[in-house]
């Protein structure tokens, strides 16, 4: 939301002099609108303007506290009290000094009806992931907006490439299809709207087209949409049962974002764009228990990349803007879920108070934290639900297990031991509930399980037989489930093929996929139709059969799953037990004899009896 609107009288009629004070400017509201009966009331307005210092506020059917204005007389801060039963309308505000007033446009909503919405997600969803510049252009309007013209080139990695709100949610009926219940998008908050000369990759600017480049917290990029096309699209998710999850970013804004030349306190950031530290990424020092302040310092106030300007979450207005800024977003929308960037970089005590600000007002809603690390004794550190050395609980409701993330890369893709992601498993024994981990093969900062060395069409079904039949949240990352292939950052980063009018082939339809890719795509809809259909594949149950070097035999509930990643048959020994047939119609039918059962699972195959 932007607004330009010139308030009151030109000063210059008012007072003579060459220090005649400016009528009061007006720019920006945050946030725009509140709710009546909401769980934070007052609402504290961040008014961005100019001339605003010795500003009051007249705030009619409303009540406005104290003024407090920044030492440049650019920002106001200001408590806006919404009486209980207020009725949902435009109330407008109006600001005041002595040299003029200008108007705050300002409204009360009417909360949208909870049924269906706020849904959370949990082990009986199956997440996608979609980078929205990359996934689907639904709408070619908005590719080159009047505010940032001349940075779309879809021949260039690091460019935009015209994807949007709308190209999702017209491949709903896609994902549908595809037994996708929730999406995750990168973020799509307002970003940086030129070329980021700051970030150069391979001697050329870069741009935000990845939405990690935050400029504005209470807009959509208008790349992708606005507030209305956002709502529409969870709106519409919603009527085919896929919840929606946004992604959101705490630690830092885009080099660009307006605050980082003038802040609205001076301890908005952890320094300055011309003296700050950089982040040196060193994790362990946060669960350390025998680390300082001194020594956490670096990871937790540290520029990111030492280009992203790094928020102060300590400065109680900057950790009240971040809280009321989220609350607004699942307000808005009716969103189910949040994804959560960079956690281990902000400071936990934060973490627990925006956690139950969260909950307190939206029970429902369930909140995924990014702690990139393969130390599951990491993962565990952050873990909500129980407070650690230091006494505080983040009280994050899930984390991605990358640990059995690059377990599974190492023996599905690169053809390691099977036995190390069993291995990798033990480790559930530091979580306190490993079913709430969101589990994956793939997501945007890595790249594609196809690009890895040794990665086949074979090794990447049988990675996915794992995923939908093992504990946690499954997480398909956008092309995954047609073998997409890919390198590193921005590698793994291409257009879903068919997202585009002119794209030669299609293949969001069969007869746009090669016979390789319609393969695995069977394969994975295969999957999540039998983990929809039976409940103790998504339950917290497991129990090993059998662990060799190269195969893997696990019961869940009631089902039984062999795996096998050997460049030959394997043949395994199971003690007597009842085994109806393979349901992927992969496997042979168990063989029994006096003695027990003997499986026979082909080369490089996962079976689900
Ligand atoms: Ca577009
Ligand atoms: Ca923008
Ligand atoms: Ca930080």
């Amino acid at each position: 939301m932007k607004l330009a609107i010139l308030g009151g009288l030109s000063a210059c009629c008012l007072i003579a002099g060459a220090a005649a004070a400016q009528a009061p400017v007006v720019e920006k509201v945050d946030p725009p609108n509140w709710w009546a009966g909401h769980t934070v009331n007052p609402v504290r307005l961040l008014i961005r303007g100019r001339n605003l210092a010795g500003a009051r506020m007249e705030c009619p059917r409303l009540a406005c506290g104290a003024v407090k204005v920044s030492a440049a007389g650019t920002y106001a801060f200001v408590d806006v009290t919404v009486p209980t039963g207020r009725a949902a309308g435009s109330y407008p505000l109006t600001l005041r000094t002595a040299a003029g007033s200008a108007p705050v446009p300002f409204a009360v909503s009417a909360p949208l009806p909870p049924n269906g919405r706020f849904q959370g997600f949990g082990p009986n969803d199956v997440m996608y992931l979609i980078m929205p510049d990359r996934f689907a252009n639904g709408d070619t309007s908005n590719d080159e907006p009047a505010v940032s013209r001349g940075i779309l080139d879809r021949s260039k990695p690091r460019r935009w490439h015209g994807g949007d709100l709308a190209g999702i949610r017209q491949r709903l009926p896609y994902l549908k299809e595809l037994g996708v219940t929730a999406i995750w998008m990168n973020p799509i908050y307002d970003n940086t709207n030129e070329l980021d000369r700051r970030e150069i990759a391979d001697n050329e600017p870069t741009t935000a087209y990845h939405g990690y480049h935050a400029r504005d917290y209470y807009a959509v990029d208008e790349r992708f949409g606005d507030v209305a096309a956002f709502r529409q699209l969870v709106d519409e998710a919603h009527r085919h049962g896929i919840k929606i999850i946004a992604d959101m970013v705490a630690n830092h804004t885009g080099a660009y974002h307006p605050w980082v030349t003038d802040s609205p306190t001076p301890t908005w950031y952890n320094g300055t764009a011309e003296q700050h530290l950089a982040n040196t990424w060193q994790t362990w020092t946060l669960a350390d228990p025998y680390g300082t302040p001194a020594e956490r310092r670096e990871t937790l106030d540290g520029w990111f990349i030492n280009i992203l300007p790094d928020l102060n979450q300590n400065d109680p207005e900057v950790s009240r803007y971040i809280i009321q800024n989220t609350l607004w977003w699942i307000g808005v929308s009716g969103m189910d879920g949040i994804r959560q960037d960079t956690w281990p970089y902000v400071p936990r005590t934060f973490w627990r108070d925006w956690m139950t600000a969260i909950k307190r007002q939206y029970p429902g809603v369930r909140v995924v934290g990014e702690v990139l690390d393969g130390d599951p004794t990491m993962v565990a550190f952050f873990e909500g639900g129980r407070p650690q050395f230091d006494g505080i609980d983040d009280k994050v409701d899930a984390l991605f297990d990358f640990p059995l993330f690059f377990a599974l890369r190492g023996a599905f893709a690169q053809g390691q031991p099977i036995r190390q992601v069993a291995h990798m498993l033990s480790r559930d024994r530091l979580y306190r509930n490993p079913s709430s981990l969101v589990t994956l093969i793939g997501l945007h900062d890595v790249g594609r399980f196809m690009g890895e060395r040794g990665a086949t069409p074979e090794g990447l079904k049988l990675a996915f037989t794992f995923l939908l039949t093992t504990r946690g949240t499954p997480l398909i990352y956008y092309g995954d489930e047609i073998g997409l292939p890919g390198g590193g950052d921005p590698d793994n980063r291409r257009d879903f093929p068919g997202g585009w009018p002119a794209d030669p082939r299609n293949a969001f339809e069969p007869s746009g996929r090669s016979a390789a890719e319609q393969d695995v795509w069977a394969h994975v809809q295969k999957l999540t139709r039998l983990r929809a259909q039976r409940a103790d594949l998504r339950g917290a149950s497991t129990e090993n059969l059998h662990v060799g070097e190269q195969s893997w035999v696990y019961r869940r509930g009631r089902s039984v799953v062999a795996l096998n990643n050997g460049t030959s048959p394997a043949e395994v020994r199971l003690p007597a037990m009842e085994l109806a047939g393979d349901a992927l119609g992969l496997c042979p039918a168990a063989r029994r004899d006096s003695g027990g059962v003997t499986l026979t699972i082909p080369a490089r195959t996962g079976c689900i009896f």
